[in-house]
């Protein structure tokens, strides 16, 4: 019998399933499968995460209370201006896009059709080299065009509109932030998004014009099979497979971002993709932080230098966690800051409303206009 170091990590993996280890506690499985796509052997990563997480160095309250009230009045009192986002597949649900790990509604429960040796195998290159076709059929299903913004989507239009946002950091392929009118500045797309695409396995690196890829897709396997034998190769949309490097634009926006924003919201993520959720631990350690969020994620527990909200008495000094849905969420920050009224118009005109900036950004120059796509 293998060793434990020997075992295929899948193995290894199914080992700790079958075993009940893990059970309520699948995010840490995904997360040791993810880990295993990138290389890293789950004994590894398991090893690393029984390390405790470093202690915080503890800091003063700097919430009055640890809600979206709080949060509403740390915004006016402190006059924020550099607001980050980070998103995931959370606020676009209620737009129809289904999100990967929501048990029964998520990707990965629906998965069944396409035969997958595990529901990840459908973002990873290996995979997608030898059976490109479950790929092809899932991007066509959720080919940007199809949906349209959520109100969550137009709370980031509002904090840009308002003159607070520094950026938003989205995980989402669906580019639902720049329909609702977030300029490009603003946006880090993460994990990419279907605004370009690329013939796999090309160095320097072949870009094909993505509505080629689109044209070839609506023909279906024919389609797709005659593109790869006039490119030399598979055409991808830039979206980020488990495995690849995230854009350079993450890379050279993060840290300054981080190290300087006054405030961090997270809408509807679970924070177990890296490197994305370990912006977290990276926001200025005076900076409050909100999750909005259905389940609880990114605690500190699960990730380094993670949320807060659950610990009692001076060990919590920041963090605040709404539990309920974005949209719900971003609603009620807005009613709080008394921006409810122009949140709406926003929403009813999709987008074309316009929006006073903040009182205390009133004389800051503009940053960049709003557009659509
Ligand atoms: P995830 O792991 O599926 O987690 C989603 C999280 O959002 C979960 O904690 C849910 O409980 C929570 N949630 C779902 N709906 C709501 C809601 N309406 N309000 C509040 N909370 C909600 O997805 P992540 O984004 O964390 O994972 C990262 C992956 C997902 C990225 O690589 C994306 O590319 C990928 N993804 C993107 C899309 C999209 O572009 N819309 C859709 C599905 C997956």
């Amino acid at each position: 019998m293998a060793s434990e170091d020997d075992m295929e990590p899948s193995e290894f993996i199914r080992q700790l399933q079958d075993g009940g280890l893990f059970e309520g506690r699948e995010e840490l499985l995904d997360q040791l499968r993810m880990l295993a796509a990138r290389g890293v052997h789950p004994l590894e990563a398991l090893q690393m995460m029984r390390r405790a997480p470093p202690e915080e160095e503890q800091m003063e309250q700097v919430l009055p209370s640890f809600d979206i009230e709080g949060i509403a009045r740390y915004i006016a009192e402190k006059e924020c201006k550099k607001v980050v986002v980070m998103c995931g597949a959370g606020i676009s649900t209620s737009a129809g896009i289904p999100d990967f790990r929501t048990p029964g509604t998520g990707l990965y429960d629906n998965l069944q059709r396409f035969n997958l040796p595990r529901a990840e195998s459908i973002f990873e290159m290996n995979f997608f080299r030898h059976n490109p076709a479950a790929f092809y059929e899932l991007a066509r299903e959720m080919w940007p065009g199809n949906f349209s913004p959520t109100p969550a989507h137009y709370f980031l239009r509002l904090l840009h509109d308002k003159g607070i946002l520094l950026r938003c950091y989205s995980q989402n392929i669906d580019s639902l932030e720049r329909h609702a009118g977030l300029p490009a500045d603003r946006l880090v797309a993460a994990h990419g998004n279907f605004d370009a695409a690329h013939v796999i396995d090309t160095e320097p690196e072949v870009e094909v014009d993505i509505s080629e890829l689109k044209a070839a897709l609506d023909k279906g396997e024919d389609g797709w099979k005659r593109l790869r034998d006039e490119k030399g190769g598979l055409v991808k949309p830039k979206i980020v497979f488990f495995g690849e490097d995230l854009p350079d634009r993450f890379q050279q926006l993060f840290q300054s971002d981080l190290s300087s924003c006054d405030l961090l919201i997270v809408l509807g993520t679970s924070l177990v993709v890296q490197p994305f959720a370990s912006l977290v631990g990276r926001a200025a350690k005076t900076a409050p932080r909100l999750l909005v969020n259905r389940d609880h994620a990114g605690r500190c527990e699960e990730l380094t230098n993670g949320f807060r909200f659950h610990l009692e008495g001076k060990k919590n000094w920041r963090d605040a966690w709404y539990q309920g849905d974005c949209d719900t969420g971003c609603k009620a920050l807005a009613e709080a800051l008394g921006w409810r009224e122009e949140l709406q118009a926003l929403i009813d005109s999709k987008g074309t409303a316009k929006v006073d900036r903040a009182p205390w950004c009133e004389f800051e120059p503009a940053q960049a206009e709003p557009s659509s796509l």
